[in-house]
């Protein structure tokens, strides 16, 4: 037989009934790889004995499970991939901020269209469709993953998406106000609050939201949000968030302080110079203006101070449903401060102790490190190297620097093990680097020292390690997230995947252990052990809101399904079973409108069944338990089959209805 029939029948047969793989013999290796032990299987392969190692430090054998969840950014595809480490099986997708018609997610299901329709502008502005996932985050308890909610960024429109990890579904999108993007959102260490740094400036305290670009400088405004988290319900409370208004620089990426920097918030900003662009009005390209300063700005804001200050009524002002704290009042409560940074910073990064905040300048070789203590006596003692434009107090730099290590071209982004040792991303060299932390890690000069490089392939931006930027990182691995993929993998077209690979970090030497193709742009990822993943396999019951989280308003028992007109409404509540829907036969007028609420009752784990409409942007995913709504209007008349669209059964193939609509 030939493969391919082989593989057909094996397929055809283990989907109906259940297989015990008798005729679906899995032909020898082409060149010889059965029998003769390892060696021989690595000689046939033309395996180097360091790549048969690394083989060996990936695979997870079929049936067993990795030791890692990790969770990556979809970029502009909207979505979150699930990658289990080390193998890097592709687990899952989460759409956030996009359509999926798999998952039923925003394609006909009017919760998800609902939510997508609130997070958007409103004012007669779109439902957006799309958004830039660049930064999940796991939540955390006591500074340390909790495996609950994942917290998304969407630099696109300065939203934050929440999914709760018990189901791995978005319950909430959430448009901040004051904001049009962001580029991170990140939880405080018991997830009381998601604190996100806005990117672009607008002038949000102004009629209708608009100014000139001329009058940048005065009118328009950052903020850095602090948005009330409830980690019962996934909600964020606007009545308990709040703002601090920020100098109309580029806030960047944040990191919130822990031991000696707790109640501090660090925000990198690029773009102090103010620059506006205008090429073609004879200003400076962006990038140039934007590039002008050796030195930009590190925010560094009392955020538990800002809570205090927040609740006072004179000392904010609610402007678009949210109170504001004006720049004027962050200064004289002495809640934000600067210290200069390298320019164009990207990542700023928290040791695990807390005491050492660590930025680099993409343009500067160097790591620097903060120290936590020093920037509180820095605070303390009030002596400062002037003020920037807007009045906000500049800290002397080598007031607040514990070390400045040389690392390489393009430092980017700083991860850290449990061992007191830290790994930089480098972008130009396309390198990893290793470095070791002062005190209490590593004393005298064993401090502050490179001790490893790896090439990675190619152009890394983040990396991430499990548990890096909690109070107790994992070690073991690290991923690089690389831009560039150059010649990893075959041709695919003009446009490449991204390259994830992972790292060995276990030994004195680090070593590449593989390359793993992405889906979309996998900006920045959070990484945790398996086995804090504690998701449901089916609903806790029949008839579940997966949105509320709770039991459905419309859940439909067995037997009760019922089809009811209002006026030119038709409510179909319904039931979905292996293998049928009930009704199988829906009877409408031209021009109704139809609700079809359906609800699984099924219990078994995997027995998903699919509802998709010929004709119509319908796909619903009623997974066991689930309560799903569509709702369409009977525009023309005609015939319009619907069909399960998930191979659920043997008689899933029978697994139909028929929409009938009647000409007026
Ligand atoms: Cu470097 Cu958004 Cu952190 Cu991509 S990320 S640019
Ligand atoms: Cu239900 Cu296929």
């Amino acid at each position: 037989m030939k493969l391919t029939t082989v593989l057909l029948a094996a397929a055809a047969c283990s989907a109906l009934i259940g297989c015990n793989g008798e005729n679906a013999k899995v032909p020898a290796q082409p060149s010889g790889g059965g029998g003769g032990g390892l060696d021989a299987i690595i000689q046939a392969r033309g395996f180097t004995p360091d790549e048969a190692e690394a083989a060996l430090k990936v695979f997870v054998p079929p049936g067993r499970h990795d030791e890692f969840l990790m969770f990556t950014s979809g970029g502009h595809r909207g979505s979150v991939m699930l990658y289990g480490l080390p193998s890097m099986r592709l687990l899952k997708e989460i759409p956030v901020f996009s359509p999926d018609a798999w998952q039923g997610w925003a394609q006909g299901e009017v919760e998800s269209a609902e939510m997508l329709e609130k997070g958007s502008f409103g004012e007669g502005m779109p439902t957006l469709t799309w958004g830039d996932l660049h930064h999940p985050q796991i939540s955390l308890t006591a500074g340390k993953y909790d495996g609950e909610w994942l917290a998304v960024s969407d630099k696109s429109a300065g939203r934050v998406g929440i999914v709760s990890l018990k189901d791995l579904k978005t319950k909430l999108i959430f448009k901040t106000p004051n904001t049009v993007s962001d580029h991170h959102a990140i939880f405080t260490d018991d997830s009381e609050y998601l604190v996100q740094s806005a990117y672009f400036p607008v002038p949000f305290n102004e009629p209708n939201g608009y100014a000139p670009i001329e009058s940048y400088k005065e009118k328009y405004k950052s903020v850095a949000s602090f948005l009330k988290f409830d980690r019962k319900s996934g909600t964020i409370g606007l009545s308990e968030s709040f703002q601090i208004e920020l100098p109309p620089y580029f806030q960047d990426m944040s990191i919130l302080g822990r031991g000696p920097s707790a109640g501090l918030l660090f925000i990198n900003s690029l773009n102090t110079e103010m620059s506006t662009g205008g090429v073609m009005e004879g200003k400076p390209a962006m990038e140039v203006g934007a590039s002008q300063h050796e030195m930009d700005y590190l925010h560094v804001i009392d955020w538990r101070k800002a809570v205090t200050v927040a609740a006072e009524p004179s000392k904010s002002k609610a402007v678009n449903g949210i109170r504001v704290i004006s720049l004027a009042t962050a200064i004289s409560e002495k809640l934000i401060h600067f210290i200069p940074e390298s320019k164009s910073p990207h990542g700023v990064d928290l040791a695990p102790g807390g005491e050492y905040v660590v930025v680099s300048g993409k343009l500067d070789p160097h790591v620097s490190v903060y120290s936590a203590t020093k920037i509180k006596n820095a605070i303390a003692k009030g002596v400062f190297d002037g003020k920037d434009a807007f009045g906000v107090p500049i800290l002397k730099y080598d007031d607040c620097i514990s070390a400045h290590v040389e690392t390489g071209l393009g430092p980017l982004h700083t991860v850290f093990d449990g061992d007191g040792n830290a790994y930089t991303s480098h972008f130009l060299d396309s390198t990893i680097i290793k470095w070791t932390l002062g005190e209490p890690y590593n004393a005298g000069d064993k401090a502050w020292k490179v001790v490893d490089k790896v090439a990675v392939h190619y152009n890394i931006g983040h990396l991430q390690a499990p548990g890096s930027n909690t109070t107790s990182p994992y070690g073991r691995y690290v991923v690089a997230l690389n831009k560039w993929s150059v010649d990893r993998f075959p041709p695919l077209g003009p446009l490449h995947p991204q390259n994830l690979q992972v790292v060995d970090i276990s030994g004195p030497k680090m070593k590449v252990l593989s390359d793993t193709p992405t889906i979309g742009e996998p900006h920045n990822s959070q990484i945790m052990p398996m086995e804090m993943l504690q998701a449901w396999t089916t609903y806790p019951e029949i008839g579940w809101d997966a949105v509320r989280m709770k039991r459905s308003a419309f859940a439909t028992e067995q037997g009760k399904e019922n089809v009811k007109r209002v006026g030119n409404v038709v409510t179909v509540n319904g039931t979905v079973t292996r293998s049928h829907y009930t009704p199988d036969i829906v009877r409408v007028k031209q021009g109704d409108k139809v609700v079809f609420n359906w609800t699984s009752v099924e219990s078994a784990r995997d027995a998903t069944h699919g509802f998709g409409i010929h004709g119509f942007n319908v796909n619903l995913s009623l997974d066991p338990g689930a309560t799903e709504r569509a709702e369409i209007t009977a525009v023309k008349p005609g015939v319009y089959p619907y069909y399960c669209t998930e191979f659920c059964s043997a008689l899933h193939m029978e697994m139909t209805g028929w929409l009938l609509v009647e000409p007026k």
